[in-house]
């Protein structure tokens, strides 16, 4: 399987994330993923490959004009206001109190278009999102011509992006931006299965009302944990969609035993599904030692769900999301895609 890759990612490298009140460095860093590639050429797992450029067209095709130019003028806009420390909302619109439009000062801007206030937006954290949109959309590209798998490995991270909000260490969803891609050249229907520790709420959101795109997530249960207002297991769509959402959420200390009975019952449901390619939305902040949740997954246990995954038989790109105990996150992450390779 073939990774793909690009040096840039560090161009996101926020100083702040706002925890239990204090500024702290975030737990989304770029040394996450030269972990990941320094595993993959320890293992010689395959090659890494550079990402192509394929524009905005695509980002648009999944997120708001307007979401999109604020992501890339957000800096530029906070350095003018004359403050000091990075970008944060101190503001969003709450339930009901809203008009539901963007205001034009930028305190009140990146209110409008975040959905959790934990994430800091820095200098070159827009440069780094849309390039990492353009690794996982040449992954995609790659399964479009007939490649059986491939692994972009992205970041910042995508899930929790909607189609104009960032947060939860994600600005533009990669996964999503895929799937959509993957059904502008040819695809008919595609599942993204979504096996990071956090639910899937912008993925979700995206997709709620569609029938050409299954999306199925196991997360910690939203009472317990982050996004906390998404992820029941009561919520299966919407028009359309009814019926092509499906959500397993756990208790904390789930083990592997219970998470992978979930998986084989989402697996069931995507293989029903009779999707043309999947997309896994990969993290593995399942770990038991994950320093922000709580499930208890070890090592081995990566590689046998990556093995269950390939018994789908369908052409799967892997996309890279969370996974934060950084000295493991490469064992994990290639343990996943070992174990799908066989
Ligand atoms: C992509 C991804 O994995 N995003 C996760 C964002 C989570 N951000 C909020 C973290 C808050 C952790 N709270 C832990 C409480 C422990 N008592
Ligand atoms: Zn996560």
């Amino acid at each position: 399987m073939k990774t793909i890759y690009s040096k840039e990612h560090i161009l996101r490298d926020s100083k702040t994330e706002l925890f239990g009140g204090e500024l702290v460095p975030p737990f989304e860093c770029p040394v996450r993923v030269e972990f990941v590639i320094d595993e993959i050429t320890k293992r010689h797992f395959g090659e890494i490959i550079l990402p192509k450029r394929f524009g905005k067209e695509p980002l648009l095709r999944i997120h708001s004009e307007g979401y999109l130019d604020f992501l890339e003028n957000c800096w530029i806009d906070w350095k003018g206001a004359g403050y000091l420390g990075e970008a944060i909302a101190t503001t969003s619109p709450s339930k009901r109190l809203t008009r539901n439009v963007p205001p034009r000062e930028i305190d009140g801007r990146i209110g409008y278009y975040c959905l959790a206030s934990e994430t800091s937006i820095s200098k070159g954290t827009w440069e780094a999102s849309y390039l990492a949109a353009d690794v996982a959309l040449t992954g995609a590209e790659r399964i479009n011509k007939g490649s059986a798998s491939a692994f972009s490995l992205c970041r910042p991270p995508g899930h929790h992006a909607a189609a104009d909000m960032f947060g939860g260490y994600c600005f533009v969803n990669n996964a999503a931006v895929s799937a959509q891609f993957l059904l502008d050249n040819g695809a008919k229907k595609v599942a993204i299965l979504d096996v990071d520790f956090h639910h899937g709420n912008g993925t979700q959101s995206i997709f709620y009302d569609r029938d050409d795109v299954m999306f199925c997530s196991l997360h910690g249960d939203p009472m317990d944990a982050f996004p906390y207002f998404l992820g029941g297991n009561d919520e299966l769509g919407e028009g359309k969609g009814l019926g092509y959402n499906f959500n397993y959420s756990m208790p904390p200390k789930t083990s592997y035993t219970v998470w992978s009975q979930a998986l084989d019952i989402a697996l069931l449901k995507i293989k029903d599904y009779q999707a043309d390619a999947l997309i896994v939305s990969l993290g593995v902040d399942t770990y038991e030692n994950d320093p922000i949740s709580f499930f208890r997954l070890q090592c081995d246990d990566f590689s046998d769900y990556g093995q269950r995954i390939a018994k789908l038989g369908l052409p799967t790109l892997f996309v890279m999301e969370g996974g934060y105990a950084v000295e493991e996150i490469g064992i994990n992450v290639v343990n996943v895609l070992q174990g799908f390779e066989g």
